[in-house]
């Protein structure tokens, strides 16, 4: 579509969605009225700087369905992810958005090449987490035979990539290096001894670096893939050319701003990527700030797809971690210790590595000074304590360090509490 055409889609479809929350979702109806705006003010693309923002935190302030805005009949789905601090963060998806999101990833492997005729493996997780199920409906949409091994149990995930004669794969990019690995202690090359050759990795940031070792040390092209639970879960992917993500512009209308001031910022220029769900149902999503920082691709793709794009990935305007796939805010887990009476909740480092290809999260936290005499079962029992709680709040295991009071540093200005190892 030309680029014109699909801007006059998309305007038609903004005006239509602001119409649609502003009548039936009481969340979107007061935040315009505080800002002022009325969707009869929206008369061009331009405007949409009008509507006001939307966070992470609106979601879970609403936990959780408070932001839903159609009866619970009409939804076919939930997903669930973490927030910053206690609550999840819920999305529920009617029929047409999983369509859509479908249609979405549908389009984003055929831009990678993936097709009818590939055996595609899912080795994101299944389940409340979007990556499985997304990519699964994606590849069964394009007529891909799909084998739905989900995470963990790698040998048998080998085992089965040989067998079935798989030739792609969808899975984060430390998860395809962690199945190099244990492959190569099964007497298995990815390289030599199977049929990949494609991977579809995302859902945590990794570099050109990776790419070429993904590329030299198991002979797999990898293409990245880019979305948020919040958006609906995996939805853009890189084409052929690896020059960056198509955003399906008559679907999802982003924007780059400065994260302080919120102004746009030119093609070209890095700054927070926001987003606009133009055909969202369930859980419409206005100018959602995704923390997310890149910038808009100038020219047209040699691919010639017109739809918009994203340069890759650099960072985020917050301290989110992602480990093993999964988001982590330092919050949360000040949020657990402090829920613990044995520890002092508030005197912590996180240090984060990579042990073989896996992340790795180490908590060290305070015991109150004269807990040191206890006997060590005392302490191991307070260690299990904290490990359990931790993993349960996070989803992911994390080990703990118990350290006496008053050994961790103490800051003047903002902590600095994480120290993250991984080199990408
Ligand atoms: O990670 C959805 C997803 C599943 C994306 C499978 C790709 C593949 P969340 O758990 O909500 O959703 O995490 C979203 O992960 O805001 C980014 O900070 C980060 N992220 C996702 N993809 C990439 C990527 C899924 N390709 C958060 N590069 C986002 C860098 C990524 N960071």
């Amino acid at each position: 579509m030309p680029k014109e055409e699909l801007h006059r889609l998309q305007f038609k479809l903004l005006k239509t969605l602001v119409y649609r929350v502003y009548s039936f979702s009481p969340f979107y109806q007061s935040r315009m009225k505080e800002a002022g705006v009325h969707p009869d003010d929206i008369n061009s693309l331009e405007d949409i700087s009008k509507l006001p923002f939307m966070y992470k935190k609106d979601l879970r302030d609403n936990y959780p369905d408070g932001l839903i805005m159609c009866e619970q009949e009409e939804l076919v789905r939930y997903h669930v992810s973490s927030g910053t601090t206690g609550k999840p963060t819920v999305v529920g998806y009617t029929g047409k958005d999983i369509y859509f999101w479908s249609e979405s990833l549908a389009r984003a492997l055929t831009s990678a090449g993936v097709g009818r005729g590939d055996v595609m493996q899912v080795s994101y997780g299944y389940g409340l987490f979007t990556g499985g199920l997304g990519l699964h409906y994606g590849a069964e949409r394009i007529g891909a035979t799909v084998v739905p091994t989900s995470v963990g149990n790698t040998e048998r995930q080998i085992e089965l990539m040989q067998d079935l004669r798989v030739t792609a794969i969808a899975c984060t990019p430390s998860y395809l290096l962690h199945m190099g690995e244990v492959a190569g202690k099964m007497g298995i090359s990815i390289k030599n001894d199977t049929l990949l050759r494609k991977a579809i990795v995302g859902a945590e940031p990794w570099s050109e670096q990776m790419r070429t070792h993904i590329k030299e040390a198991l002979g797999v092209d990898a293409y990245d893939i880019y979305g948020t639970s919040e958006l609906s879960g995996p939805l853009f992917c890189e084409c052929e050319q690896q020059q960056g993500f198509h955003i399906w512009g008559d679907l999802i209308y982003p924007e780059i701003l400065d994260p302080d001031t919120g102004m746009p910022l030119p093609p070209g220029e890095r700054g927070e990527l926001v987003v606009t769900m133009l055909q969202k149902e369930g859980l419409p999503i206005i100018r959602y700030r995704t923390g997310d920082i890149t910038a808009i691709c100038e020219e047209t793709c040699s691919c010639g797809r017109t739809h918009p794009r994203l340069e890759r990935l650099s960072g985020r305007v917050d301290d989110m971690l992602i480990i093993r796939g999964i988001n982590v805010f330092p919050s949360q887990i000040e949020h657990a210790l402090l829920s613990i009476p044995d520890v002092v909740g508030e005197h912590f480092m996180i240090i984060v590595d990579r042990k073989g290809a896996l992340d790795d999260l180490l908590v060290k936290v305070e015991i109150p000074h004269d807990a040191f005499s206890d006997k060590i079962t005392d302490l191991m029992r307070v260690k299990g304590k904290v490990e359990r709680t931790l993993r349960s709040a996070l989803n992911v295991a994390v080990t703990v360090e118990l350290v006496e009071s008053g050994s961790l540093p103490r800051f003047e200005g903002k902590a600095k509490r994480v120290i993250d190892r991984r080199k990408m």
